[in-house]
């Protein structure tokens, strides 16, 4: 059956701020007779977001020529810490685990104050500990996830995780992030300062959440691939971007 991928991408004060502020955005797959519905639950969510009214949105549809694939979710666990010093010391150590250096990890830490204004993920390479993707304010953007809703409701049930469409999205992206034999690990918080548990995602470790990553108040969020041996960084930005990945617990 062919698929659609369907985006909206949703701002306010447009007028004042080139690209205006950031609302709210998502994407999904969807069948052609699909494609009403699909519309309507990216509105409501735009229109429904909590950081206000937006004054610009944009809905847009493609169809998809590739095949989807299905991948399951990876393993959830959740690390309660006390303070923000106690959450960076077990990310470091998760990450180091997953195979990241010492050094680099180190190196990485050291950028992230200046990646803040970047919208997308960075690709950090864990040989050289230079950023390798070229896309400077953008980043890269990993799209063409979908998780069904019914699906993902029996996820929670059966795993004892609260219905968040926040860990839905992030989950989604880390387990398509980790689907990659390039991918050594993901580290990742929101830019939103109210919230405040990010992770460390690896195929192997699964999805680690960490409750705490950063400061009340802190707008800087973190979205980092760790990477190695992308040969071909074309091919490896295209899977991140553009491959169809259907989540199925
Ligand atoms: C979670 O609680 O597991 C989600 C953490 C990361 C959220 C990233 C975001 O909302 O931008």
């Amino acid at each position: 059956e062919e698929y659609y991928s369907v985006r909206m991408r949703a701002a306010k004060n447009t007028v004042l701020k080139k690209g205006g502020k950031h609302i709210s955005g998502g994407e999904v797959l969807s069948t052609y007779s699909n494609i009403k519905q699909s519309v309507n639950a990216l509105l409501e969510k735009a229109l429904t977001h909590s950081r206000g009214k937006p004054d610009f949105m944009q809905i847009q549809f493609e169809s998809i020529n590739e095949s989807i694939k299905l991948v399951k979710p990876l393993r959830v666990e959740t690390n309660e810490v006390e303070t923000v010093e106690n959450g960076k010391t077990l990310a470091r150590a998760m990450l180091e685990k997953s195979g990241v250096p010492k050094r680099i990890i180190d190196k990485a830490y050291k950028q992230i104050p200046e990646y803040s204004s970047i919208r997308g993920a960075i690709l950090f390479d864990i040989h050289s500990g230079e950023r390798i993707d070229n896309n400077s304010e953008k980043g890269v953007r990993v799209s063409r996830i979908d998780w069904l809703n019914a699906n993902f409701e029996k996820w929670t049930d059966e795993n004892n995780q609260p219905k968040s469409s926040r860990v839905k999205e992030a989950l989604a992206i880390a387990t398509k992030v980790c689907d990659h034999p390039s991918t050594i690990a993901e580290l990742c918080w929101s830019d939103d300062p109210d919230y405040v548990t990010g992770y460390v995602a690896n195929k192997k470790l699964g999805y680690q959440r960490i409750t705490r990553l950063k400061e009340y108040g802190d707008e800087q969020g973190c979205r980092i691939f760790f990477v190695d041996g992308v040969r071909d960084l074309p091919t490896y930005i295209n899977f991140l971007e553009k491959k169809p990945i259907f989540i199925k617990w």
